[in-house]
């Protein structure tokens, strides 16, 4: 790129805004030609007899009308360049402005802004797509009244939707009808709306807490009509858990859901009509598996939360942008908590953080939740503002109990109801309810990278006395952060020891070390025997945690530790361990042994009768080979897949009966939406997958046998993965007959297409590139894009091959998307953010692929941002 410099933005540079707009009145003429958009802004001066120039943002837009205050203005009164309109003199006190705009929603293939998707108009704002619909003061610090008329042919777009209250409506001569929508609240423009086109409504309602009745509204693609119920479902029940666990209530006569099929992102909480990737709304039990009905719920209830910790209480600034994000994340995980399973839902959420947020604090984009500049907002939507960002929020509760916590969120709400406020002042508000110091605390917020921990223990057989050293790994320039470490100890019985610490009274099972210092010890008394530590429970805080363990040890927790997260914990730090020991006589050309204390470990997880399904599911899944890759100095690629190949077979030798027995046990449960139901049909899968690595006949029937008679989605897809990795023919007939039976219905074949991306068989990229050629797959669609294509670049050892041809492949779809859809191009070209961790041929096929994609003349922002750090 040689771009006119990108600039940088710095959180250091805020600054008020000099204008305010009190209010927008908006008028949208829909044609399929150009959409004129008309706006009428009362803005106020920030300060009286200022003489500051008007710059409003706007980007791809002709403007054709500027009115101030009812008069014209001239062209010499004003500049319009790329991205501004200037008013260089405007007057001291309020003032009127009007201007008229064309767009092409028709052409927009970014999908922000107004665009359309299937036929019909829908608009995505955050972080900065209202300046590409109208000119505006773009940020959310600038938070206005919006009204909202809306005409299009009546026939095309029966169903005409903004913010708000429908106020009025009414029909034109020409075949054109109308609707009016008033937003009682002042909003930041990122939280505008608009949708019209021919769409179904699945409705439904909500009395709230004080007996308001709320309307609730589903719209679909009308085919897509029987496929709404679990999201309005959902949708109830978080609007009950906000009102018992947080005491907040919807505010609106009206809550519209829309769901779209091009979306770059999960779902938008616009105020009063939330529009969301038709992912995480549509299902039915055959199309859409359990994983896919539990993230629905989370979504719907994530974009609802949205309405307090997001709306209500909005950004000052784009740098704050975790103040709402980590929050609504801790929101939506707590909510799952109490839904489904808490353990399962942790180990699944800390999952994700260890796989993508660990990585991205190892990678050239590391940022802190709360950043310190920019190029491309849109770059910033990220684990680390979402995930670990609800971690820290996580923290503060931790540290304050649930009490605490809640005490601090309403004095939040007391203060800042109706502002747009700092994550500063979020920890204020938790620390004054509190009377708390959390003056420490902001070291979260300001210090990007993982905390590293190294933890020592001691046993004193005479003073009865178990001592833990805990001491943080400070890089330069950095400080010692506040550490919540949750910590139990083990009895040779696996029983928990009573803890008492030596400055306390008490005694508890589980005792919560508050760690501020860069070293502190802590001390327990009355320990009878020397004890297991069970350290971290609950994956207390997102830190890496290093404490030296034989395997015996883990094997011990992994079959008794009171904490199931810890349980799982330990069982992954075991396969670790052994899959890292093969590893190295792999590399030493040995022969490969499995462990036999690691399969007896496994053996007994899959007869214990005591541990829940869903959770035995986890604790028989291996760390993935991303994951495995992040532990090492240089990920090796080939040895990796390999020897983790041979730990699953192995397994699945070696307990051949058991997996049988589990299958057979669990195959025949019938379909429901109930955690029992679901548990069977994840323990039953996991076994399958053993089962078929085995590549028998016998095996290869159970898979087709499931594939063929399942009645829902989980088992069909599920049934699909084993047999795309079996060598006979039973994996064309099983592809075929599932595209043929899902051709219609996109969101099925986006898993025909993440299947066979999946495959860990070596001919998987020429299946890749054959599959972009195939009449169904669409670049310009973000889920169909993402289902082939970052699906295969998670593909450890196929898309890293050691000819580079994958990499090619990549920077080919980058530089295509570069053009199309920016957002989606830089998130697709951040695979290569990684490249520094691999061995030197790959770091080099992976620079010539990032160098090409610099030298791109046109490059976006969104590129650009990525591969120049990526390149530093
Ligand atoms: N605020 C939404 C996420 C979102 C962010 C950006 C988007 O377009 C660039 C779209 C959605 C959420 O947290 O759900
Ligand atoms: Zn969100």
């Amino acid at each position: 790129m040689h771009p006119e410099n990108p600039q940088a933005i710095y959180r250091k540079d805020y600054h008020q805004p000099d204008f305010f707009i009190e209010s927008i009145d908006l008028h949208f003429s829909l044609d399929e030609d150009v959409t004129l958009v008309h706006s009428q802004m009362v803005i106020r001066p920030r300060t009286t007899n200022q003489t500051v120039p008007l710059v409003l943002q706007g980007e791809s837009l002709v403007l054709k009308n500027l009115k101030l205050n009812g008069q014209v203005l001239n062209t010499h009164d004003y500049q319009v360049d790329k991205i501004h309109l200037t008013i260089p003199t405007v007057p001291t006190q309020s003032f009127t402005l009007e201007t008229i705009v064309e767009i092409k929603p028709q052409e927009n293939t970014a999908l922000t802004g107004l665009y359309k998707s299937s036929g019909n108009y829908c608009t995505q704002c955050e972080a900065e797509g209202f300046r590409r619909i109208t000119y505006f003061l773009d940020r959310p610090d600038v938070m206005a009244r919006y009204t909202t008329t809306i005409v299009a042919d009546k026939n095309r777009y029966p169903v005409l939707l903004s913010n708000g209250n429908r106020v009025e409506y009414g029909e034109l001569t020409d075949g054109r009808h109308w609707v009016k929508w008033a937003d009682p609240f002042p909003k930041p423009s990122y939280l505008f709306a608009l949708v019209a086109g021919n769409l179904h409504c699945h409705g439904g309602k909500f009395v709230t807490r004080s007996g308001r009745e709320v309307r609730l509204e589903i719209w679909v693609e009308p085919q897509n009509h029987d496929q709404c119920e679990h999201a309005l479902q959902s949708l109830a029940k978080a609007m009950r858990w906000d009102e018992e666990r947080f005491g907040l209530e919807y505010d609106l006569d009206i809550y519209m859901i829309v769901a779209v099929s091009d979306f770059n992102m999960g779902a938008m909480e616009n105020k009063g009509l939330n529009v969301f990737n038709a992912k995480f709304v549509l299902c039915r039990p055959d199309t859409a598996t359990d994983d896919d009905y539990e993230n629905i719920e989370a979504v719907i209830a994530h974009e609802y939360f949205h309405n307090w910790t997001g709306n209500r209480v909005t950004c000052r600034d784009w740098f704050q942008l975790t103040l709402k994000e980590g929050l609504t994340v801790f929101r939506d995980q707590s909510f799952t908590e109490e839904m489904t399973s808490a353990a399962v839902k942790r180990i699944q959420d800390v999952r994700i953080l260890r796989t993508s947020q660990f990585a991205e604090d190892q990678s050239p984009m590391a940022h802190p939740i709360r950043p310190e500049s920019y190029i491309e907002m849109n770059n910033f939507y990220t684990v680390t503002v979402y995930n670990k960002g609800a971690e820290v929020i996580r923290l503060y509760q931790t540290l304050l109990g649930k009490d605490g916590f809640r005490r601090g969120m309403d004095l939040y709400f007391q203060r800042h109801d109706g502002q747009a406020v700092t994550c500063d002042d979020f920890r204020a508000a938790m620390a004054d309810a509190n009377k708390m110091d959390l003056s420490q605390f902001e070291r979260w917020y300001d210090q990007a990278g993982t905390p590293v921990v190294d933890v020592l223990g001691t046993y004193n057989a005479l003073e009865k006395t178990y001592s833990l050293t805990l001491r943080q790994q400070i890089p330069a320039n950095l400080q010692a952060w506040h550490i919540p470490i949750a910590v139990g100890l083990l009895g040779k019985n696996g029983q928990d020891l009573p803890l008492q610490l030596a400055t306390e009274t008490n005694s508890n099972r589980t005792c919560i070390i508050e760690l501020r210092e860069v070293e502190q010890t802590v001390t327990f008394v009355n320990i009878p025997e020397a004890p297991i530590p069970s350290l971290l429970r609950h994956f207390s805080a997102p830190i890496k945690l290093n404490f030296s363990r034989q395997r015996e040890e883990l094997a011990f927790l992994m079959a008794h530790d009171s904490d199931p997260f810890n349980r799982w914990e330990a069982g992954q730090q075991l396969a670790q361990q052994v899959i890292f020991d093969l590893l190295a006589d792999w590399q030493a050309d040995k022969p490969l042994q499995l462990d036999p204390l690691f399969s007896n470990a496994v053996l007994k997880i899959l007869q214990d009768t005591q541990l829940e399904g869903s959770i035995k599911a986890l604790m028989l899944t291996l760390p993935t080979e991303g994951f495995l890759g992040q532990q090492q100095a240089e990920v090796a690629v080939e040895g990796l897949f390999t020897v983790r190949q041979f730990v699953l077979q192995q397994l699945a030798q070696d307990h051949y009966t058991q997996w049988l027995t589990i299958y057979k046990a669990n195959h025949h449960t019938p379909y429901s939406n109930e955690a029992s139901a679901i548990a069977c049909r994840r323990l039953k899968n996991v076994a399958l997958h053993y089962l078929c690595r085995l590549d028998t006949a016998e095996t290869t029937a159970l898979a087709e046998q499931q594939f063929t008679q399942s009645d829902n989605m989980t088992d069909q897809q599920s049934a699909l993965s084993c047999l795309v990795n079996t060598t006979g023919t039973a994996k064309t007939i099983a592809l075929t007959r599932f595209y043929t039976q899902w051709k219609e219905n996109p969101l099925v074949l986006d898993k025909w297409f993440s299947v066979q991306a999946m495959s860990y068989l070596p001919d998987t990229f020429e299946n890749v590139q054959a599959l972009l050629q195939h009449s169904d797959f669409n670049l310009k669609n973000p889920n169909r894009a993402r289902s082939l294509l970052a699906v295969f670049s998670q593909n450890q050892a196929q898309f890293h091959r050691a000819d580079g041809l994958a990499y090619q492949l990549q920077a080919d779809i980058v530089l295509q998307l570069n053009t199309l859809n920016p957002q989606i191009a830089s998130r697709f070209v951040s695979v290569f953010n990684h490249w520094r961790r691999f061995d030197p041929a790959r770091q080099a096929l992976m620079q010539t692929q990032l160098t090409r994609i610099i030298q791109h003349p046109d490059l976006s922002k969104d590129v650009y941002e990525v591969v120049s750090k990526s390149l530093n």
